[in-house]
């Protein structure tokens, strides 16, 4: 697509390149958490323990400069009050900007080869589920993949039964029992869905849509990491209420959620 290999040979030496880069420049033995933030969340990891260091992540062999507004590019690594070592990635490349797969699963897979057991994912969303208002925070439980993509290749029959660690969750519910969960669906966008789609994403059994997260949680499962997923609902899903989507209601969103999904994440990496 666009010219970009969808498949690239290499991709697990880039990684590991990457992570080395990465353990190098910041003079750690080892990762052993990593949070992905995706729409909403940035300002939310900004005090998430004792700073380590920070730099671009389009320095690191793999990586490319972010395309989006609201969606950063840089790699943090802390400190947490947990004593852990954890990378803190400020954005993600999307399946839609056209890297292809491998460009999409890099972060995990860097994370992953510099020695992370678990890995946070989080994104910004559209909810079905008129009881989850924009700036309700939602834990994942399982996902529907709808982009006709995988980051794998070849027989990698990986199990995806429990493709969010139910440890996880646990956990995640005792740092805000109030948490609701529920199925993420990811469409390839860039587009957002029609009122149609969207009702055939409630039929398939999912709660919240998104661009994002699945192809992740796959190449994260792939290499053996457990999987925390959060959503940040931004917006009602296209159909399900009176208001049209629109890029500024999504950073808007996050923005007015930022107390309450920093509370979270502190609450998270206190106990991870
Ligand atoms: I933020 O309503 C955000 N990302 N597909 N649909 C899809 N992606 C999204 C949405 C949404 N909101």
């Amino acid at each position: 697509m666009n010219g970009h290999p969808t498949v690239d040979p290499t991709a697990f030496e880039t990684a590991a390149a990457a992570a080395a880069a990465l353990k190098d420049r910041f003079g750690i033995p080892a990762l052993d958490l990593a949070l992905v933030l995706g729409s909403g969340w940035s300002s939310a990891a900004d005090d998430l323990g004792e700073p380590l260091g920070a730099c671009d992540l389009a320095d690191l062999p793999g990586f490319t400069a972010p395309v989006v507004a609201g969606h950063g590019g840089a790699l943090r690594v802390v400190r947490t009050p947990a004593g852990k070592v954890a990378a803190i990635l400020t954005g993600r490349t999307h399946f839609y900007e056209g890297r292809g797969v491998d460009a999409v699963a890099h972060g995990v897979r860097t994370v992953a080869a510099a020695g992370a057991s678990t890995l946070l994912l989080t994104n910004g969303c559209g909810s079905l589920n008129p009881e989850w208002p924009p700036g309700q925070p939602v834990l994942l439980k399982d996902h529907i993949n709808l982009t006709g993509e995988t980051p794998l290749r070849g027989a990698t029959f990986v199990d995806l039964s429990e493709a969010y660690a139910p440890r996880l969750r646990e956990i995640a519910r005792t740092v805000d029992p109030t948490l609701p969960e529920g199925v993420y669906v990811q469409f390839r966008g860039p587009q957002y869905e029609t009122p149609a789609e969207v009702r055939m994403a409630g039929i398939l059994g999912g709660d919240l849509v998104g661009m994002s997260t699945t192809l992740e949680t796959i190449a994260a499962r792939a290499v053996g990491l457990e999987v925390l997923g959060l959503s940040l609902v931004t917006n009602a899903a296209a159909g399900t209420s009176d208001e049209l989507l629109d890029h500024a209601e999504v950073i808007e969103a996050g923005r007015a959620a930022a107390p309450r999904l920093a509370a979270l994440l502190r609450g998270l990496v206190e106990v991870l």
